[in-house]
């Protein structure tokens, strides 16, 4: 089990009984209640499958009325919860560590209402990022976040992660987007944020309490947010590029050529193409490079767009930064090179085990911790980067037939102190979850730590939700 691989200790919360059970099946209806050990199995292993919890209860709420009533018989009984959504977290935030009652709100998928001047949209945490998507490009508009997960994930855990993504770049963090949220605490208490509005200084900025929070401190139950218009031009550029350098020298001149439109900037190295499109059984619309670089562009002019970045891809092929590459508006082909982009994730789950690593570095470091992470590991296993560069956020996987400690002890702590060495920080937008809290000390100063644990007790003074992810125990030196 996860908690004897990272020799964590259950806490003094209640055990579940049958009375428990009763209760809940009072609350829901009794399907929306399972304890059936190979219904309930799902719910307790993450997606990369590096996490196994072991609840015996499934907890399907339909209204923010049954939340609250959930938690609040939990807070009374002591008996520790987790919240879940489409369970596609990637560092076990999201699956049980030992009993803990999962709370999945995947029947809280309602679409409440939407502006189609304002661009606000209301819904129901448990909706999923796709069909928002679907739903709101009928009104001319789009979410403004997409990631490769968004057939499974649902708003509020993308809300709960503070979940970046593929277009970041160009349309900002959840902070910036997020308008309003209902959100539930841990005595039952309905905490009531669900505005709607651009501006809104009245006292402190509570809704940003549960952005990122990773379900420890609320569960979220309703969402506001802003959707941008529906871009009328959308062109894909996918380049080959011989060496880091100038791929940092293509971001630059990115920016400068393409502006205004630029929306994404991504990147990936030979390793991380070649073992996606060999495992996937994919086609690489180029040919063999060491980089690769995926530019979006969002304009409203398809003509001028297309050719701006066709422009950019001659200029550049001039220059030598580019070595070759494509650049296509037809959305089937846009869709196929995101799809490679995409599945990288879930490429080297294929053959066995994967390490994560989602960080954020200064520019000029960002490719250093893959080369020296290729020394130190070897022939163990496969190190392959890639990640959202406009945004300093890299992803590092390393990937082996299985999970071995010692693989495990020379990756962490060292990538951490590594990390930390350049000021960047050990979680760029996956979070802490159950993978990171001993870690978090590497990017956050310890009064911040301490202001995070005061909020924490104030919120969830039995710290029933979510335990043993995000924030650290305290060490026993520090207790008195
Ligand atoms: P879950 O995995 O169910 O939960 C995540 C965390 O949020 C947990 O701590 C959980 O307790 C909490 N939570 C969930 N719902 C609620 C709620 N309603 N109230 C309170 N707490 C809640 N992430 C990125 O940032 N960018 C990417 O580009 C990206 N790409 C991905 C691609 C793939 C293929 C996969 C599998 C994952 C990717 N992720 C990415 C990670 C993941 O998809 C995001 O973290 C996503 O936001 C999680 O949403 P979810 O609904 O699946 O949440
Ligand atoms: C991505 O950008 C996701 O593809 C997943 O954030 C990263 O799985 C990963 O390492
Ligand atoms: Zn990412």
């Amino acid at each position: 089990f996860s908690s004897e691989k990272y020799a964590v200790k259950r806490k003094n919360f209640g055990i579940l009984k049958s009375a428990d059970v009763e209760y809940f099946k009072s609350v829901l209806s009794e399907d929306r209640v399972l304890t059936d050990e190979s219904d309930v199995l799902p719910f307790n292993i993450d997606w990369i499958k590096n996490c196994r919890g072991q609840s015996k209860i499934v907890l399907k709420p339909k209204t923010t009325d049954e939340v609250s009533q959930i938690l609040s018989y939990c807070n009374k009984n002591r008996l520790a919860v987790c919240p879940q959504g489409g369970n596609t977290g990637l560092v076990g935030g999201s699956v049980p560590v030992f009993d803990e009652i999962v709370i999945n709100l995947v029947h809280m998928n309602k679409i409440i209402s939407l502006d189609d001047i304002s661009g606000a949209l209301v819904c129901e945490a448990g909706c999923i990022l796709e069909n928002l998507d679907n739903y709101v490009r009928d009104h001319n508009l789009i979410m403004p976040l997409d990631l490769g997960a968004k057939g499974s994930c649902h708003i509020g855990g993308n809300i709960s992660t503070n979940a970046g993504g593929l277009r970041l770049l160009r349309y900002g963090n959840l902070h910036g987007s997020v308008l309003g949220i209902e959100a539930v605490k841990a005595d039952g208490t309905v905490v009531d944020c669900l505005r709607t509005l651009k501006k809104d200084n009245t006292g402190y900025h509570l809704k940003h309490l549960f952005i990122g929070s990773e379900g420890t401190l609320g569960v979220v139950t309703k969402v506001a947010i802003h959707c941008p218009a529906l871009p009328k031009a959308v062109s894909l550029g996918f380049f080959g590029v011989e060496n880091f350098e100038n791929l940092l020298k293509l971001y630059k001149s990115a920016k400068s050529s393409l502006g205004e439109i630029l929306s994404a900037f991504e990147m990936a190295d030979n390793k991380s193409i070649s073992l996606t499109v060999e495992n996937c059984k994919l086609s690489n619309p180029i040919g063999d490079y060491p980089f690769y670089v995926l530019i979006e562009t969002h304009g409203s002019d398809e003509t001028h767009d297309s050719e701006k970045l066709n422009r950019f891809l001659s200029q550049e092929m001039e220059s030598g930064l580019i070595l070759d590459g494509t650049v296509t508006s037809e959305p089937a082909k846009i869709k196929n090179i995101w799809h490679i982009r995409e599945s990288i994730a879930g490429a080297g789950l294929i053959n066995g085990y994967v390490f994560k690593y989602d960080v954020s570095l200064p520019l000029r470091n960002y490719y250093d911790l893959v080369l020296t992470l290729r020394t130190r590991v070897g022939d163990r296993a496969r190190v392959y980067g890639y990640g959202h560069v406009g945004d300093g956020n890299i992803h590092i996987n390393v990937s082996a037939s299985k999970y071995s400690k010692e693989l495990y002890a020379i990756l962490e702590p060292f990538i951490y102190e590594e990390v930390a060495k350049v000021g960047g920080s050990i979680s760029a937008e996956h979070g802490v979850g159950f993978r990171k809290p001993q870690f978090i000390h590497y990017s956050k100063d310890k009064t911040a730590l301490q202001l995070m644990r005061d909020l924490k007790q104030s919120m969830d003074p039995n710290g029933i939700l979510n335990p043993y992810k995000v924030l650290p125990d305290v060490p026993d030196i520090e207790k008195d």
